[in-house]
């Protein structure tokens, strides 16, 4: 394959250096756009990624280890401004890499600015605290970091996903190896390289590229490595958290969810239906906060639906630079998605359509909005992670409750209604993480704690809490005469 100079080389970063494989493996990216290879990355295998580990460990124990917060954050402060100098030819990038559409890119590259801004201005801000105690005792909760912080990112929202945990590991002092994943990890390598100029330390950010089950495994069970954060699917999480349980280390996990926007009698319909469309055909609805599950009270019943027809019939998936909906990641993403609409138990509503100039190898998925569904059945129950919303009747709030929190996740709900009360009630009636009322979404939600209950995983990223999931406190207690 001819190497085109706006794609990085197909090397892991390490230590400061771009390194191949030590085998010398390579695996063949495929575009969403059109199928067709485009680009190589390392295959990488257990050995690079020890090498990336090591790599981690000595910069914790030198460099990077010896700056001080202020200087952390000053180096994650240049990096934004890096990041937004150089933001549309790295969302360009993005969309030849994971084919979301250009709009979205560029809105991505603006939050993974806003996370290095963030975290850079937050890095001194955390400090430990003194305890009152017994007379003639000083005691001090010191704020540490873990040490060596393994992430492992999911294609859907690469680069956001590397802000926010990346972001908040650095601000604490930890150094970090990133294992990004295999459909989707061009941008971050770009990143990594932005970084090093930036004058970040060798070994600060390590980026390893390569399969799950090969150097994410590794990543996950190495020995050397004193935290993980992992966004990905309920199963792959599942497997992390069982690693990170054999090495006694925490970890936090974002596994996606069946998030619902429930919509009572009295909402403004004319604010909400066009909301709900976007929380679940944005990013081809493979977001883990998508919106996938609509429940409508039994007397807006017809008329929220016409709305909600009206406007997925409206979307086109193509390549187009305006399209609000462009190809999934992959082929076996665009199979699930469509095993998921041709086996609905339930009459399809409306479907949206793809572009005539859209390749017929590319990824492309048609939105579907299917009512009433059964809250029982799959199209309501699973993850599918695609344009496709189940649509919900319910008569009472109790049984708008039920079925909300009647599934194995939890991630986000959205309350649509216009009296308060309900409203108080309903955001501590849901079982999850965040809750939205008359909206859904805000901006990249850089500053608002995220993650979720049972199989939506565990642990808060995000915000300014995050910071206190990636250190830790060392109880210092000093008697004196
Ligand atoms: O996820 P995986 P996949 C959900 C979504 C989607 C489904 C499957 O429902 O349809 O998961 O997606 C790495 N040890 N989400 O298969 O496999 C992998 O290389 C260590 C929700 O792509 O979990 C990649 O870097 N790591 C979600 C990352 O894990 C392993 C985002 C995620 O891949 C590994 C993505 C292993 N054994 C999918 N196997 C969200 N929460 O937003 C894979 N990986």
């Amino acid at each position: 394959m001819q190497h085109d100079p706006i794609l990085p080389p197909a090397l892991n970063l390490i230590g400061g250096a771009w390194r191949p494989a030590a085998s010398g493996r390579e695996m063949a990216m495929i575009s969403p756009i059109d199928g067709q290879p485009f680009a190589a990355i390392v295959d990488s295998g257990p050995e690079d990624v020890d090498a990336a580990i090591r790599a981690a460990r000595l910069a914790f124990e030198g460099d990077w280890g010896r700056l001080t917060a202020a200087e952390r954050g000053r180096l994650m402060l240049r990096l934004a401004l890096r990041i937004e100098a150089e933001a549309e030819a790295l969302a360009q990038l993005e969309t030849r890499d994971n084919g979301k559409p250009i709009a979205q890119s560029r809105a991505d590259m603006a939050a993974l600015a806003r996370y290095f801004e963030y975290y850079g201005g937050a890095a001194d801000k955390l400090h430990g605290e003194v305890i009152p105690f017994l007379n003639g005792y000083d005691v001090m909760a010191l704020r540490e970091p873990h040490g060596v912080t393994g992430h492992i990112i999911p294609w859907n929202y690469p680069v956001q996903i590397f802000g926010r945990s990346v972001g908040a590991a650095l601000a604490m002092g930890n150094a970090t190896v990133t294992k990004p994943a295999e459909d989707a990890c061009l941008t971050i390598l770009r990143i990594g390289e932005l970084a090093a100029e930036t004058g970040f330390p060798p070994g600060a950010i390590n980026i390893v590229t390569g399969r799950g089950e090969v150097a994410g495994r590794a990543l996950s069970e190495h020995p050397g490595v004193d935290f993980i954060s992992f966004t990905g699917s309920p199963e792959v999480g599942q497997a992390i958290g069982i690693a990170a349980a054999r090495n006694h280390i925490p970890c936090t996990l974002e596994l996606g969810g069946k998030s619902p926007q429930i919509v009572f009698d009295d909402a403004d319909l004319e604010a909400a239906a066009p909301v709900i469309v976007n929380a679940i055909v944005q990013n081809g609805g493979q977001t883990c906060s998508a919106g996938s599950r609509v429940l409508i009270q039994r007397g807006i019943w017809e008329r929220l639906t016409a709305m909600l027809a009206e406007r997925f019939g409206a979307v086109v998936a193509g390549p187009a630079e305006g399209a609000l909906l462009g190809p999934l990641i992959s082929a076996r993403q665009k199979a699930r998605v469509e095993r998921y609409v041709a086996e609905a138990a339930a009459p399809l509503i409306a479907r949206g359509t793809i572009a005539e100039d859209a390749p017929a190898a590319g990824f492309y998925v048609a939105p579907a909005l299917f009512g009433p569904v059964d809250p029982e059945s799959p199209l309501a129950q699973e993850e599918i992670f695609g344009p496709v919303l189940a649509a919900i009747p319910f008569d009472t709030e109790a049984e708008a409750v039920a079925i909300a929190n009647g599934t194995e996740y939890g991630l986000v709900a959205g309350i649509w209604t216009r009296d308060g009360d309900r409203q108080a009630r309903m955001a501590r009636a849901m079982r999850c993480g965040q809750v939205f009322i008359n909206g859904y979404g805000a901006g990249g939600g850089i500053e608002l704690p995220f993650g979720g209950v049972r199989k939506s995983g565990h642990g808060r990223e995000k915000g300014f809490i995050a910071l206190h999931e990636f250190s830790r406190l060392k109880t210092v207690v000093h008697r004196f005469a």
